[in-house]
């Protein structure tokens, strides 16, 4: 169901070296993969303070670009970062990053840190944030899932609620998602559903949830601890236009095990289906047909919706 792959990213591997020859953006210059080099003193990597967005491209169209970098302003207000460029800059970076290597289809990771600083958790001694963008190609999960369908797990670590760390930020603090993540793998399932403090579903490790339940579309509002994923956003969009009413709201485990039909979004998932979650199957066990005509609908205008190389 899912289109043949196409990421034909140009990264030439140098004969004598094995090499991968490619060019990562850090603070203004391109440079090589193995001289592209942050500071031990980075807070970014200290103390996960910094934030990022995942960006796909789809044959030479950047995808929703100016929906990423809208979120990644937004995030960047919320933990006052002050992000060195204005985002026509950042537009250009990233569009220049994936002319220098010569992609076509790939994926993007935008970072911007808060920079090298003292220890100590105040921002104040980091003087300059620095911007890193790399341009790479991605596969989240195996082929033949999106075919037949996901099955995966309900997990104990929590999403974290606005109260803590809202989250809307897309901060470089992923340590409950990659938590959930290791316990779905315990569970031998690739994904988990992450529920919020008071037991609603929130979303999954790295994708938004949607059902589909007597022809209507639910997904968990954001309050619930769902990132406003823009993949998510495009899903609902697209659903909108084909007459499929969508509903935020709040969303239990029992809504999910007696849908007709489940799917996650993301931009590294694009759109997969899930067919078990702990162990209920969920429909006739196999992906439905609205999520079979989104997916089409989704992989149609992905080329169309963005900025061009
Ligand atoms: N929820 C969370 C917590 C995410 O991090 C999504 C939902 C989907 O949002 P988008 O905007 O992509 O439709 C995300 C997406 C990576 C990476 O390596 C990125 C994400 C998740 C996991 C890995 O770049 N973000």
């Amino acid at each position: 169901m899912r289109s043949p792959p196409t990421d034909f990213s140009l990264q030439v591997a140098d004969e004598q070296t094995g090499i991968t020859a490619m060019k990562i953006f850090l603070d203004g210059e391109f440079l090589e993969k193995e001289d592209a080099k942050i500071s031990v003193f980075d807070h970014g990597l200290l103390y996960g303070d910094g934030i990022f967005e995942g960006i796909r491209v789809y044959r030479k169209c950047v995808y929703r670009l100016q929906e990423h970098l809208e979120r990644l302003w937004h995030s960047a207000k919320d933990i006052l970062l002050e992000i060195p460029m204005s985002p026509k800059e950042m537009e250009e970076a990233v569009c220049e990053s994936c002319r220098q290597n010569g992609i076509v289809d790939g994926y993007i990771r935008l970072l911007v840190t808060r920079g090298r600083g003292d220890l100590g958790l105040s921002p104040d001694s980091c003087p300059s944030p620095s911007v890193i963008i790399i341009a790479d190609t991605i596969s989240l999960y195996p082929e033949d899932h999106y075919t037949d369908g996901l099955s995966i797990v309900t997990v104990p670590t929590r999403r974290s609620g606005p109260a803590a760390l809202n989250p809307a930020i897309k901060s470089l603090n992923y340590l409950n998602n990659i938590l959930a993540k290791m316990e779905a793998a315990q569970s031998g399932a690739l994904e988990a559903i992450m529920l919020n403090d008071q037991g609603y579903v929130a979303e999954c490790t790295g994708d938004n949830i949607f059902i589909v339940h007597k022809g209507r579309m639910y997904t968990p509002d954001v309050s619930n601890g769902a990132l406003r994923g823009i993949t998510r956003g495009a899903v609902i969009e697209l659903a909108e236009s084909e007459g499929i009413p969508v509903k935020e709201c709040n969303l239990t485990r029992h809504e999910i095990w007696n849908a007709d039909e489940c799917f996650l979004t993301g931009t590294a998932a694009e759109l997969i289906p899930v067919v078990k979650l702990d162990g209920r199957v969920i429909g006739p066990g196999k992906p439905g047909e609205v999520t079979k005509k989104l997916h089409a609908a989704f992989h149609e205008e992905v080329s169309t919706r963005g900025v061009l190389l």
